[in-house]
């Protein structure tokens, strides 16, 4: 996976080999940091875009809000600074991580003072299947995690936190340890959340279900697909549901920038879907990963008409 060669660092653009942080990193310590995961495509009628750029730069303002620090630049000038940064690698088509933690701050400590310096990077890298190719194609394999989505008040839930995602690091590590592509994360109650980096839609008798947002990120591409699910006529559901109601879906698939949509083969070792289809993508999901692929590629016109920034 190439890197950029460029990095946007408080401000300026400047060659990677040069940004470098310090030890007294207050984020490398406690995690107290946020960042966005966003994807640029070719596009049809030519050179790239960056899709749904300014609801993610929204978010990182969000995740820092909750995290009670002040963001050094606007959403404006982060989107700007995105585009630049895409420009300089020559990247028509990557992935995008924006991230802004506490830097060398004065205080080394768990209290980092009143006002503590927060530092802002714009990192590109060309990133493919996030579940494999195998995943993308046929379906990837998931179990249920024996690590469970932390309360709503230990994990702050709306915030893409550095810190909380150790927890998905450990369900990631544990599911592709167990010869899983993926691990599917509860709650205190026992109720599906979402993976360790995607959120969950199951299908069953045409209904779609996709779990509430209480104790989930609320994941950009998530409301993509709930907005072209609508659009496309079907009833879409946010409500809980439990590990056996999920066995017996017709067809289940994951979400996220960086997984965009997968399908998903099997969980728990039970193939999903019933008789000659068990075990393959289904239809809804089909049409919905073509159609994704074309609406990020500006090939799908009527959806999202401010959803794509040129590079
Ligand atoms: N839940 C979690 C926990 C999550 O990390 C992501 C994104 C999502 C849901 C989907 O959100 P959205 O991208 O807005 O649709 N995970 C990012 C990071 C993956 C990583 O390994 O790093 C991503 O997809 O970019």
């Amino acid at each position: 996976m190439a890197r950029g060669s460029k990095i946007w660092l408080n401000g300026k653009i400047v060659p990677a080999e040069e940004a470098r942080i310090s030890l007294f990193t207050h984020a490398l310590h406690y995690g107290t940091g946020a960042f966005e995961g966003i994807r640029a495509y070719k596009q049809k009628k030519g050179g790239g875009a960056v899709f749904r750029l300014v609801e993610h730069m929204e978010r990182l303002h969000e995740s820092l809000k909750i995290l009670n620090l002040t963001v050094p630049f606007s959403v404006e000038q982060l989107v700007k600074a995105t585009t630049e940064t895409c420009k300089a690698n020559g990247f028509d088509e990557c992935y995008i991580r924006p991230i802004a933690y506490i830097g060398d701050n004065p205080s080394l400590g768990v209290n980092p003072g009143a006002n503590p310096i927060v530092d802002v990077a714009i990192l590109n890298w060309e990133w493919g299947s996030y579940l494999g190719d195998k995943g993308i194609h046929e379906g990837a394999r998931l179990k249920i995690s024996s690590f469970i989505r932390p309360h709503v008040n230990s994990a702050m839930t709306k915030g893409k936190i550095t810190g909380q995602y150790v927890n998905s690091v450990l369900a990631k590590r544990e599911a592709i340890a167990m010869g899983y592509d993926e691990g599917l994360l509860l709650d205190a109650e026992g109720y599906l959340t979402e993976g360790s980096g995607e959120n969950l839609f199951m299908i069953k008798n045409g209904v779609v279900k996709t779990t509430p947002l209480n104790s989930i990120l609320n994941g950009i591409t998530r409301q993509t697909v709930i907005e072209y699910l609508k659009h496309q006529g079907h009833e879409v559901q946010g409500a809980r549901f439990t590990r056996d109601e999920l066995w017996c879906a017709d067809e289940i698939f994951l979400t996220g920038t960086a997984a965009e949509i997968t399908p998903v083969q099997e969980i728990d070792n039970r193939l999903i879907g019933k008789g000659a289809k068990a075990g393959k993508p289904g239809p809804i999901t089909l049409k919905l990963k073509s159609d994704y692929a074309a609406i990020v590629r500006g090939d799908l016109p009527e959806y999202g008409k401010n959803w794509l920034t040129a590079i």
